[in-house]
């Protein structure tokens, strides 16, 4: 009997590890995304809002939010066993914009969250990934008591390319935030796949 490598046993694949960045302005939900996704305990950076950052912290619309992210979210999900995403959250507050770069380093694809109630705290984000050409996906996190309103019209308010897909989700439920991420990894396939056949040759 010879001991050794058997060149019939099926090989584990070796996953496809991508990077996916959640952005969007504070308070929408990109910790609780990040927590309801992630299948190991996700990292975070909270730390308590202070009765100091009031005047600067706007907590309209999210009156019970007594935390904020201060670096960022850690977690990964398996999306497939050849297709794990590390998905990082990015801090929501102004002050912290000199740690996205960073974050932004090696990202395939981004989630911009939105809340209907605030659209405009996402507008940054938008433009953020617009200009370095990095594919995202809108995600409304559809709170309970925000109207509703067609994907259209968040579209237009938002100024979005045709190209950029829109999705509404609920941040908390790990089936809905899923969707979410395989939207962004086909967005950002499809963009890629268009660029390598548009590329001289
Ligand atoms: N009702 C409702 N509450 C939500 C939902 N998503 C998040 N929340 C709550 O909204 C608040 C903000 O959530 P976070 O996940 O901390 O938001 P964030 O975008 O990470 O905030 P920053 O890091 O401070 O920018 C928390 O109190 C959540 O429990 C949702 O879909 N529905
Ligand atoms: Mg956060």
């Amino acid at each position: 009997m010879v001991f050794g490598r058997s060149s019939h046993r099926p090989r584990p694949v070796d996953p496809v590890t991508l990077k996916i960045l959640v952005a969007g302005g504070f308070g929408v939900g990109k910790t609780t995304l990040v927590g309801a996704v992630s299948e190991i305990r996700p990292l975070r950076t909270e730390e308590m809002l202070s009765e100091a950052g009031r005047p600067v912290d706007d907590v309209d619309g999210v009156e019970n939010k007594t935390t904020t992210t201060v670096a960022m979210d850690f977690g990964r999900i398996t999306l497939r066993e050849d297709l794990v995403l590390y998905v990082f959250g990015t801090p929501g507050q102004d002050r912290f914009w000199f740690l996205w770069d960073e974050l932004a380093q090696g990202a395939l694809g981004a989630v911009v969250l939105a809340d209907t109630r605030r659209l405009a705290d996402s507008f940054a984000a938008v433009d953020y990934f617009e200009r370095r050409g990095i594919p995202f996906t809108v995600a409304v996190n559809c709170f309970e008591g925000a109207d509703r309103f067609p994907g259209e019209t968040v579209r237009a308010a938002l100024d979005l390319d045709p190209e950029v897909p829109l999705v509404m989700c609920d941040a908390r439920d790990r089936e809905s935030v899923k969707e979410v991420l395989v939207s962004v990894v086909e967005h950002a396939m499809t963009r890629a796949a268009r660029a390598r056949e548009h590329a001289p040759t």
